[in-house]
């Protein structure tokens, strides 16, 4: 298949890109860097070292003799995506190219505004790109389980059936999310969804859990092929950053109780659910949702495992509860349901002794790139101005 992938020179754009390829399917990588541009203009970089996007298609094509077409260009700017659209002609569609954390959205109006402007719109733009160029093309879009929030009740797989005063239908599950971010992926979704029903688009949205690790088939052939390995406050999520923190022997930042419980799922994971998403499209106008995760845990227990994994590789490290910088329960009733991907076979990879360690290996051996200033949250959600 033709395969467009929006974000693909990001954490995940990367490595998904390569995955593809390696499967066989001809992938463009359209990406507006704006990810690189927030790391140069704050001083900020991977812990793990990882080549400029020319120097990666090259490399990919060297060590495998396959070709990853790449396109820089934002989602927002109509003249340059529908050009990718016309003249690539994609069959499924991934669409991973927005800003993609919440204390980002939360340090104040310009980075609230960009985060809207950048995903709303950006996601409008592909939606009418697709309208217009490619109307059979599946959309397979990155969504998040925090769209959802922790209600208290289980969480179903984007839809669920309510009886209400005699009468009962089957209705988008109640979103309550805790960041402007994460409301942009609502936003995102009910676009998604809209654009469905009345163009007959064909769209899955895959509810994904905190992503950790950095290794794939794909990213071991060579060091030039690696991807990026977040551990600062605004990029960095919650285990990717205690191994950081752990490397250099930074206690473990637990916010609050730690009682905060997400779903997890590893890179590889990532991965192949969403080539088997692009595998299963729904009918023409239908929108499927999947949520994407294989594990749950509080942040409390991924510190605890961090913390007690530490001495095996001869490093101590300690942990500590600092102040909350975020508005989020602490302690919650947490139980999505994860059963659509693995109907489609997905096999999941999880969180044992060596795919740990591995991470932390990666963490350590790369520990004098670890700029500690980075690392302490500054931005907070009840304030309006914050520095980072
Ligand atoms: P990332 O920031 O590393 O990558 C996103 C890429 O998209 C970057 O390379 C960036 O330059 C590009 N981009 C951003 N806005 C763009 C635009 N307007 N036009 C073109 N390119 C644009 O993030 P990631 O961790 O790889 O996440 C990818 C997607 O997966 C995001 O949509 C994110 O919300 C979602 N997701 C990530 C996680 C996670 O734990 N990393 C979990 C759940 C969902
Ligand atoms: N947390 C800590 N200590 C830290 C960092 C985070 O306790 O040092 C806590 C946070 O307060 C939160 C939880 O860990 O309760 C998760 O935070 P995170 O930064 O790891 O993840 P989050 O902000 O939710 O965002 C990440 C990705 C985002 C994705 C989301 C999936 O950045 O792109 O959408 O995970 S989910 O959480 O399921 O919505």
């Amino acid at each position: 298949m033709r395969i467009l992938i929006l974000g693909g020179d990001g954490y995940l754009g990367w490595p998904q890109a390569m995955y593809l390829s390696a499967q066989g399917h001809e992938v463009m990588v359209y990406d507006s860097l704006m990810r690189r541009h927030f790391d140069l203009e704050n001083g900020f970089d991977s812990l793990v070292p990882i080549t400029t996007p020319q120097e990666r298609v090259a490399a990919w094509k060297e060590v495998t003799g396959k070709e990853v077409h790449l396109r820089i260009g934002d989602t927002r700017d109509w003249t340059l995506l529908s050009k990718a659209f016309q003249e690539f002609q994609p069959e499924a569609l991934v669409h991973l190219g927005e800003q993609r954390t919440a204390p980002y959205s939360m340090m104040d109006r310009e980075h609230a505004l960009f985060t809207m402007d950048n995903n709303v719109l950006g996601t409008m733009n592909v939606l009418y790109a697709l309208k217009d160029y490619a109307p059979d093309c599946h959309h397979v879009k990155l969504g998040t389980m925090g769209e959802y929030g922790t209600p208290n009740i289980d969480i179903e797989e984007g839809f669920i059936e309510i009886n209400h005063n005699g009468r009962k239908d089957t209705l988008p599950f109640p979103k309550q999310p805790g960041s402007f971010y994460h409301l942009s992926k609502v936003h995102d979704s009910h676009n998604i969804m809209f654009a469905c029903r009345i163009w007959g688009l064909r769209s899955t949205d895959l509810n994904q859990g905190v992503v950790y690790g950095i290794e794939t088939e794909e990213t071991k052939l060579d060091p030039r092929l690696a991807t990026r390995f977040d551990y600062d406050q605004i990029y960095g999520t919650a285990l990717n950053r205690f191994c950081a923190q752990a490397a250099v022997g930074y206690p473990i930042t637990v916010h609050g109780k730690g009682g905060q419980t997400r779903g997890f799922i590893n890179i590889r994971d990532t991965v192949r659910c969403i080539e088997l998403a692009i595998l299963n499209p729904p009918e023409e106008g239908g929108y499927q949702v999947f949520n994407q995760l294989t594990e749950q845990f509080s942040v409390l227990q991924l510190a605890e495992l961090v913390q007690s994994t530490a001495p095996e590789l001869g490093i101590e490290v300690a942990l500590e509860h600092i102040e909350n910088p975020r508005v989020e329960l602490e302690e919650h009733y947490f139980n999505p349901v994860h059963t659509g991907l693995l109907k489609l076979g997905l096999q999941p990879h999880f969180l044992q002794g060596a795919v740990l360690i591995g991470m932390m290996q990666a963490a350590v051996a790369n520990k004098d790139r670890v700029d500690k200033k980075l690392i302490a949250p500054t931005v907070s959600w009840r304030k309006t101005d914050n520095a980072i």
